[in-house]
Protein backbone atom coordinates (compact mmCIF):
# COMPACT_ATOMS: atom_id res chain seq x y z
CA UNK A 1 0.00 0.00 0.00
CA UNK A 2 2.37 2.65 1.14
CA UNK A 3 4.62 1.78 -1.95
CA UNK A 4 1.69 2.25 -4.20
CA UNK A 5 0.60 5.55 -2.82
CA UNK A 6 4.47 6.73 -3.02
CA UNK A 7 4.31 5.16 -6.74
CA UNK A 8 1.04 7.33 -7.30
CA UNK A 9 2.51 10.46 -5.90
CA UNK A 10 5.84 10.27 -7.60
CA UNK A 11 3.90 9.28 -10.74
CA UNK A 12 1.99 12.78 -10.37
CA UNK A 13 5.32 14.53 -9.76
CA UNK A 14 6.64 13.40 -13.08
CA UNK A 15 3.57 14.10 -15.06
CA UNK A 16 3.81 17.78 -13.33
CA UNK A 17 7.70 18.21 -14.27
CA UNK A 18 7.02 17.18 -17.89
CA UNK A 19 4.03 19.48 -18.31
CA UNK A 20 5.39 22.48 -16.83
CA UNK A 21 8.50 21.77 -18.66
CA UNK A 22 7.13 21.01 -22.20
CA UNK A 23 4.50 24.08 -22.05
CA UNK A 24 6.62 26.37 -20.58
CA UNK A 25 9.67 27.03 -23.04
CA UNK A 26 7.36 26.92 -26.11
CA UNK A 27 5.42 30.30 -25.03
CA UNK A 28 8.57 32.01 -23.30
CA UNK A 29 10.89 31.22 -26.60
CA UNK A 30 8.33 32.30 -28.76
CA UNK A 31 7.58 35.76 -26.67
CA UNK A 32 11.53 36.27 -26.35
CA UNK A 33 12.32 35.46 -30.10
CA UNK A 34 9.71 37.73 -31.11
CA UNK A 35 9.96 40.61 -28.77
CA UNK A 36 13.78 41.11 -28.71
CA UNK A 37 13.45 41.42 -32.91
CA UNK A 38 10.92 43.87 -33.00
CA UNK A 39 12.66 45.71 -30.16
CA UNK A 40 15.74 45.74 -32.07
CA UNK A 41 14.78 46.37 -35.65
CA UNK A 42 12.34 48.99 -34.48
CA UNK A 43 15.27 50.40 -32.99
CA UNK A 44 17.01 50.39 -35.91
CA UNK A 45 14.15 51.61 -37.72
CA UNK A 46 14.26 48.81 -40.24
CA UNK A 47 10.94 47.40 -40.17
CA UNK A 48 10.25 46.29 -43.48
CA UNK A 49 13.65 46.02 -44.61
CA UNK A 50 14.79 42.06 -45.06
CA UNK A 51 17.20 40.54 -43.06
CA UNK A 52 19.76 37.99 -44.66
CA UNK A 53 20.76 34.76 -42.73
CA UNK A 54 24.08 33.83 -43.71
CA UNK A 55 27.25 31.53 -42.25
CA UNK A 56 30.59 31.72 -42.55
CA UNK A 57 33.01 32.14 -45.55
CA UNK A 58 34.22 28.84 -47.29
CA UNK A 59 30.74 27.56 -46.76
CA UNK A 60 30.11 23.90 -45.58
CA UNK A 61 27.18 22.04 -45.43
CA UNK A 62 25.89 23.27 -41.69
CA UNK A 63 26.94 27.26 -42.62
CA UNK A 64 24.92 26.52 -45.70
CA UNK A 65 21.75 24.19 -44.57
CA UNK A 66 21.40 25.92 -41.41
CA UNK A 67 21.14 29.30 -43.04
CA UNK A 68 18.67 28.48 -45.42
CA UNK A 69 16.10 26.36 -42.05
CA UNK A 70 16.61 29.60 -39.82
CA UNK A 71 15.37 31.71 -42.85
CA UNK A 72 12.81 29.12 -43.50
CA UNK A 73 11.62 28.94 -39.87
CA UNK A 74 11.77 33.07 -39.46
CA UNK A 75 9.65 33.60 -42.51
CA UNK A 76 6.98 31.09 -40.71
CA UNK A 77 6.79 33.17 -37.82
CA UNK A 78 6.21 35.71 -40.73
CA UNK A 79 9.73 37.62 -40.30
CA UNK A 80 10.96 39.26 -43.62
CA UNK A 81 14.26 36.80 -43.88
CA UNK A 82 16.06 35.07 -46.67
CA UNK A 83 19.00 32.60 -47.05
CA UNK A 84 22.32 33.55 -48.33
CA UNK A 85 25.72 32.43 -48.52
CA UNK A 86 29.20 33.68 -48.85
CA UNK A 87 30.69 31.75 -51.90
CA UNK A 88 30.78 28.92 -54.22
CA UNK A 89 29.20 25.80 -52.70
CA UNK A 90 31.60 22.39 -52.20
CA UNK A 91 30.30 19.24 -53.59
CA UNK A 92 28.29 18.30 -50.36
CA UNK A 93 26.93 20.90 -50.31
CA UNK A 94 25.57 20.87 -53.83
CA UNK A 95 24.54 17.29 -54.04
CA UNK A 96 22.75 18.13 -50.46
CA UNK A 97 20.55 20.78 -52.46
CA UNK A 98 20.27 18.83 -55.62
CA UNK A 99 19.18 15.44 -53.45
CA UNK A 100 16.24 17.77 -51.70
CA UNK A 101 15.84 19.93 -54.80
CA UNK A 102 16.67 22.99 -52.58
CA UNK A 103 17.42 26.21 -55.41
CA UNK A 104 20.94 27.38 -54.11
CA UNK A 105 20.86 30.71 -52.11
CA UNK A 106 22.19 33.77 -53.68
CA UNK A 107 25.59 35.26 -53.06
CA UNK A 108 26.04 38.40 -50.52
CA UNK A 109 28.84 40.09 -51.34
CA UNK A 110 28.75 42.64 -48.90
CA UNK A 111 27.27 43.11 -44.83
CA UNK A 112 27.81 46.79 -44.96
CA UNK A 113 24.13 48.39 -43.81
CA UNK A 114 22.26 45.39 -44.04
CA UNK A 115 20.59 43.52 -41.35
CA UNK A 116 22.06 39.99 -40.86
CA UNK A 117 21.36 36.38 -38.86
CA UNK A 118 24.73 34.78 -38.32
CA UNK A 119 24.66 31.09 -37.99
CA UNK A 120 27.64 28.45 -37.61
CA UNK A 121 30.26 31.03 -36.70
CA UNK A 122 30.86 34.00 -34.07
CA UNK A 123 34.21 35.60 -35.55
CA UNK A 124 35.05 37.89 -37.63
CA UNK A 125 37.57 36.38 -39.56
CA UNK A 126 35.03 33.96 -40.96
CA UNK A 127 32.29 36.70 -41.45
CA UNK A 128 31.64 38.01 -44.79
CA UNK A 129 33.27 41.62 -45.58
CA UNK A 130 31.59 44.62 -43.50
CA UNK A 131 30.24 42.67 -40.60
CA UNK A 132 31.64 45.78 -38.66
CA UNK A 133 29.09 47.92 -40.44
CA UNK A 134 25.80 45.51 -40.46
CA UNK A 135 23.12 45.40 -38.55
CA UNK A 136 23.81 41.79 -36.59
CA UNK A 137 20.35 41.36 -35.76
CA UNK A 138 20.74 37.45 -34.01
CA UNK A 139 23.44 35.18 -34.16
CA UNK A 140 22.79 30.68 -33.81
CA UNK A 141 26.05 28.72 -33.25
CA UNK A 142 27.69 26.22 -31.63
CA UNK A 143 31.85 26.94 -31.49
CA UNK A 144 33.83 28.15 -28.99
CA UNK A 145 33.44 31.82 -27.97
CA UNK A 146 35.77 34.37 -29.52
CA UNK A 147 34.07 37.22 -29.07
CA UNK A 148 35.34 39.52 -31.70
CA UNK A 149 32.16 40.11 -33.44
CA UNK A 150 30.56 43.43 -32.18
CA UNK A 151 26.48 44.30 -32.33
CA UNK A 152 25.09 47.75 -32.69
CA UNK A 153 22.62 46.84 -30.22
CA UNK A 154 21.80 43.87 -27.61
CA UNK A 155 21.19 40.59 -30.12
CA UNK A 156 19.21 37.78 -29.91
CA UNK A 157 22.61 34.94 -29.05
CA UNK A 158 21.46 30.79 -28.80
CA UNK A 159 24.84 29.19 -28.45
CA UNK A 160 24.73 25.30 -27.77
CA UNK A 161 27.58 23.01 -27.20
CA UNK A 162 26.08 20.96 -30.08
CA UNK A 163 27.51 18.65 -32.97
CA UNK A 164 25.85 21.04 -35.17
CA UNK A 165 24.18 24.43 -35.72
CA UNK A 166 21.10 22.79 -37.38
CA UNK A 167 20.82 20.85 -34.32
CA UNK A 168 19.92 24.16 -32.17
CA UNK A 169 17.75 25.49 -35.54
CA UNK A 170 15.39 22.60 -35.33
CA UNK A 171 14.81 22.91 -31.24
CA UNK A 172 13.74 26.35 -32.97
CA UNK A 173 10.67 25.19 -34.81
CA UNK A 174 10.58 22.26 -31.79
CA UNK A 175 10.12 25.34 -29.20
CA UNK A 176 7.87 27.33 -31.08
CA UNK A 177 5.74 24.70 -32.71
CA UNK A 178 6.70 25.43 -36.19
CA UNK A 179 6.22 22.61 -38.60
CA UNK A 180 9.19 21.50 -40.42
CA UNK A 181 8.65 20.54 -43.64
CA UNK A 182 10.37 17.83 -45.76
CA UNK A 183 12.97 19.37 -47.84
CA UNK A 184 13.97 21.60 -45.16
CA UNK A 185 13.92 18.48 -42.62
CA UNK A 186 16.49 16.99 -45.34
CA UNK A 187 18.78 19.42 -45.61
CA UNK A 188 18.79 20.22 -41.37
CA UNK A 189 19.35 16.11 -41.30
CA UNK A 190 22.23 16.26 -43.87
CA UNK A 191 23.96 19.17 -42.12
CA UNK A 192 23.77 17.30 -38.91
CA UNK A 193 25.48 13.76 -40.50
CA UNK A 194 28.05 16.54 -42.05
CA UNK A 195 29.22 18.32 -39.16
CA UNK A 196 29.33 14.87 -37.04
CA UNK A 197 30.26 12.72 -39.39
CA UNK A 198 27.22 10.38 -39.06
CA UNK A 199 26.78 11.03 -35.72
CA UNK A 200 30.41 9.21 -34.76
CA UNK A 201 32.48 12.51 -34.02
CA UNK A 202 33.39 13.36 -30.40
CA UNK A 203 31.66 16.48 -31.10
CA UNK A 204 27.79 14.35 -31.17
CA UNK A 205 25.57 15.19 -28.71
CA UNK A 206 22.50 13.38 -27.62
CA UNK A 207 20.48 16.18 -29.02
CA UNK A 208 22.26 15.42 -32.36
CA UNK A 209 21.53 11.91 -32.06
CA UNK A 210 17.44 13.07 -31.40
CA UNK A 211 17.41 15.50 -34.00
CA UNK A 212 18.89 13.30 -36.54
CA UNK A 213 16.47 10.72 -35.86
CA UNK A 214 13.40 12.93 -36.22
CA UNK A 215 14.27 14.87 -38.81
CA UNK A 216 15.57 11.69 -40.76
CA UNK A 217 12.01 10.41 -40.52
CA UNK A 218 10.43 14.05 -41.81
CA UNK A 219 13.16 13.89 -44.63
CA UNK A 220 12.05 10.11 -45.60
CA UNK A 221 15.30 8.99 -46.07
CA UNK A 222 15.18 5.08 -45.54
CA UNK A 223 18.92 4.64 -44.61
CA UNK A 224 20.88 7.15 -42.67
CA UNK A 225 24.15 5.42 -43.48
CA UNK A 226 23.70 4.83 -47.13
CA UNK A 227 22.38 8.20 -47.64
CA UNK A 228 25.73 9.81 -45.77
CA UNK A 229 28.35 7.81 -48.07
CA UNK A 230 25.87 8.96 -50.85
CA UNK A 231 26.77 12.50 -50.01
CA UNK A 232 30.53 12.04 -49.10
CA UNK A 233 31.20 10.40 -51.93
CA UNK A 234 30.77 13.75 -53.54
CA UNK A 235 32.62 15.33 -50.98
CA UNK A 236 35.89 12.85 -51.26
CA UNK A 237 35.84 13.30 -55.32
CA UNK A 238 38.78 15.05 -56.08
CA UNK A 239 39.41 14.06 -59.63
CA UNK A 240 40.74 16.64 -61.67
CA UNK A 241 42.63 17.98 -58.89
CA UNK A 242 45.90 18.60 -58.18
CA UNK A 243 47.92 17.24 -55.01
CA UNK A 244 48.57 20.92 -54.18
CA UNK A 245 44.93 21.75 -54.80
CA UNK A 246 43.87 18.96 -52.63
CA UNK A 247 46.52 20.07 -49.53
CA UNK A 248 45.04 23.26 -49.41
CA UNK A 249 41.06 23.04 -50.05
CA UNK A 250 40.93 22.38 -46.39
CA UNK A 251 43.97 23.96 -44.48
CA UNK A 252 45.27 26.04 -41.80
CA UNK A 253 47.85 26.94 -40.08
CA UNK A 254 49.47 27.81 -36.25
CA UNK A 255 52.29 29.08 -34.66
CA UNK A 256 53.88 26.80 -32.09
CA UNK A 257 57.51 26.62 -30.70
CA UNK A 258 58.20 29.37 -32.31
CA UNK A 259 57.13 27.15 -35.62
CA UNK A 260 55.10 27.88 -38.89
CA UNK A 261 53.12 24.64 -39.03
CA UNK A 262 50.16 23.49 -41.63
CA UNK A 263 47.73 21.36 -41.19
CA UNK A 264 45.40 19.96 -44.06
CA UNK A 265 42.58 17.08 -43.37
CA UNK A 266 41.27 15.35 -46.75
CA UNK A 267 38.74 13.15 -46.58
CA UNK A 268 38.50 9.81 -48.90
CA UNK A 269 36.30 7.10 -48.91
CA UNK A 270 37.59 3.73 -47.68
CA UNK A 271 40.67 2.04 -46.41
CA UNK A 272 41.74 1.51 -50.25
CA UNK A 273 40.96 5.35 -51.51
CA UNK A 274 43.31 6.37 -47.96
CA UNK A 275 46.24 4.79 -48.64
CA UNK A 276 45.89 5.30 -52.68
CA UNK A 277 45.75 9.36 -51.55
CA UNK A 278 48.23 9.37 -48.61
CA UNK A 279 50.83 7.77 -51.33
CA UNK A 280 50.24 10.61 -53.89
CA UNK A 281 50.33 13.06 -51.12
CA UNK A 282 53.74 11.90 -49.87
CA UNK A 283 54.99 12.06 -53.41
CA UNK A 284 54.11 15.32 -53.70
CA UNK A 285 55.55 16.30 -50.55
CA UNK A 286 58.60 14.64 -51.58
CA UNK A 287 59.46 17.02 -53.84
CA UNK A 288 57.57 20.20 -53.30
CA UNK A 289 57.65 20.70 -49.20
CA UNK A 290 59.91 23.49 -49.64
CA UNK A 291 57.32 25.52 -51.29
CA UNK A 292 54.21 25.07 -49.25
CA UNK A 293 55.63 27.82 -46.84
CA UNK A 294 55.83 26.37 -43.41
CA UNK A 295 58.05 24.44 -41.52
CA UNK A 296 56.12 21.41 -40.46
CA UNK A 297 53.52 20.66 -42.40
CA UNK A 298 50.95 17.91 -41.03
CA UNK A 299 48.35 16.23 -43.16
CA UNK A 300 45.46 13.93 -41.30
CA UNK A 301 43.28 11.68 -44.61
CA UNK A 302 40.60 10.18 -43.20
CA UNK A 303 38.12 7.88 -44.67
CA UNK A 304 34.84 8.05 -44.08
CA UNK A 305 33.51 4.20 -44.11
CA UNK A 306 35.03 2.83 -40.84
CA UNK A 307 36.11 6.34 -39.56
CA UNK A 308 40.06 5.61 -39.47
CA UNK A 309 42.63 8.18 -40.35
CA UNK A 310 46.03 7.84 -41.72
CA UNK A 311 48.84 10.83 -40.47
CA UNK A 312 51.57 12.55 -42.30
CA UNK A 313 54.21 14.72 -41.52
CA UNK A 314 56.96 16.58 -43.28
CA UNK A 315 59.62 19.05 -42.33
CA UNK A 316 62.38 18.81 -40.19
CA UNK A 317 61.64 16.83 -37.23
CA UNK A 318 57.80 16.51 -37.66
CA UNK A 319 57.63 13.11 -37.71
CA UNK A 320 58.91 12.68 -34.35
CA UNK A 321 56.89 15.36 -33.09
CA UNK A 322 53.61 13.77 -34.22
CA UNK A 323 54.84 10.39 -33.33
CA UNK A 324 55.18 12.06 -29.51
CA UNK A 325 52.29 14.20 -29.72
CA UNK A 326 49.55 11.00 -30.39
CA UNK A 327 51.78 8.36 -29.48
CA UNK A 328 51.84 6.67 -32.85
CA UNK A 329 52.97 3.73 -34.36
CA UNK A 330 55.19 3.68 -37.10
CA UNK A 331 52.58 3.71 -39.75
CA UNK A 332 50.74 6.80 -38.23
CA UNK A 333 47.46 4.92 -38.32
CA UNK A 334 44.97 6.28 -35.98
CA UNK A 335 41.75 3.21 -35.63
CA UNK A 336 39.73 6.55 -34.69
CA UNK A 337 39.48 9.40 -36.29
CA UNK A 338 40.41 11.90 -34.07
CA UNK A 339 39.22 15.63 -33.93
CA UNK A 340 41.51 18.46 -35.77
CA UNK A 341 41.59 20.76 -32.83
CA UNK A 342 42.73 17.79 -30.66
CA UNK A 343 45.60 16.76 -33.21
CA UNK A 344 46.60 20.01 -33.44
CA UNK A 345 46.53 20.72 -29.28
CA UNK A 346 48.94 17.83 -29.05
CA UNK A 347 51.38 18.90 -31.63
CA UNK A 348 51.45 22.51 -30.20
CA UNK A 349 51.86 20.46 -26.58
CA UNK A 350 55.43 18.56 -27.85
CA UNK A 351 56.98 21.83 -29.57
CA UNK A 352 56.53 24.60 -26.87
CA UNK A 353 57.68 21.94 -24.68
CA UNK A 354 60.91 20.84 -26.62
CA UNK A 355 61.15 24.94 -27.26
CA UNK A 356 60.91 25.87 -23.12
CA UNK A 357 63.45 22.90 -22.82
MN1 LIG B 1 28.74 23.77 -37.93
Amino acid sequence: MKALKFFLRMWGFIVGMVLTFAALPVVECRAQVDDIRSAFIEEIGEVDKTTYVIGHTCPDSDTVCSAIAYANFKQKLNVKCEARISGALNRESEFILRYFDVPTPPVLESAVGQNVILVDHNVASQAIDGIDEANIVEIVDHHNLFGDIKSRAPVFYLRMPVGCTATIVRMCYQKNNVTIDRKIAGLMFAAILSDTDNLRSATTTNLDRQAADELQKLAEVADRTKFFLDMEREFTDYTGMTAREILFTDFKTFDAGGLRCGYSTVATLDATSRDEMSSRLENFMADNFSSTGVEMFFVKVHEIENYTAKMLAFGNGARETLSAALNLSDEFFLPVNLPNKKIARAISAILDRSRAA
